[in-house]
């Protein structure tokens, strides 16, 4: 199965936050990434005092389910010393499954597509990079969705 997750950090060096969490992604066993975008800068959405995020997008080719990559995914957001304050609140690593194939989830523990990627510029910009003719299940074209954004404050490295 080919899904996206999106990568974030805004704490402790976040390009090595990203650099590793791809590493161990990579590591585990019937997950492969085969792709990630750019790096990209931006202020976190609630515009809180907090430092910058960069975010990525990666795709992977995968043999386990959505609910198994979600607790790699967490499971990586641990070992990299991921503390849960607040929503919303400054992270060492964020871990986000974007799109699991085609399919649409939506249960306690999971929803997919992430049920805020349409406002994201920092998630939609990234994903269109990888795969610009890319249909979102259920939300649509992905040029579509962006051309809803204001993209202009997302900084590419
Ligand atoms: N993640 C959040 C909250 N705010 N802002 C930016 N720019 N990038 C993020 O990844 C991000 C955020 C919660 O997941
Ligand atoms: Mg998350
Ligand atoms: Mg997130």
């Amino acid at each position: 199965m080919l899904a996206y997750i999106g990568l974030g950090s805004n704490l402790n060096h976040p390009k090595k936050q990203i650099k590793n969490a791809l590493i161990a992604l990579n590591s585990t066993k019937d997950v492969k990434v085969v792709s990630l975008s750019s790096l990209y800068q931006s202020k976190p959405i609630d515009n809180s005092k907090q430092p910058d995020y960069i975010n990525a997008m990666c795709q992977v080719d995968t043999y386990l389910t959505a609910l198994e990559l979600l607790y790699i995914c967490q499971d990586i957001e641990i070992k990299q010393h991921r503390v849960r304050e607040k929503k919303w609140s400054a992270r060492t690593i964020d871990l986000d499954i974007i799109i699991y194939g085609v399919q649409v989830i939506a249960s306690k523990q999971l929803i997919v597509p992430h049920p805020q990627m349409m406002n994201r510029a920092f998630v939609l910009v990234p994903l269109a990079e990888l795969e610009p003719h890319l249909k979102v299940p259920v939300l649509g074209a992905i040029q579509d969705l962006i051309a809803k954004l204001d993209i202009s404050k997302l900084v590419k490295l």
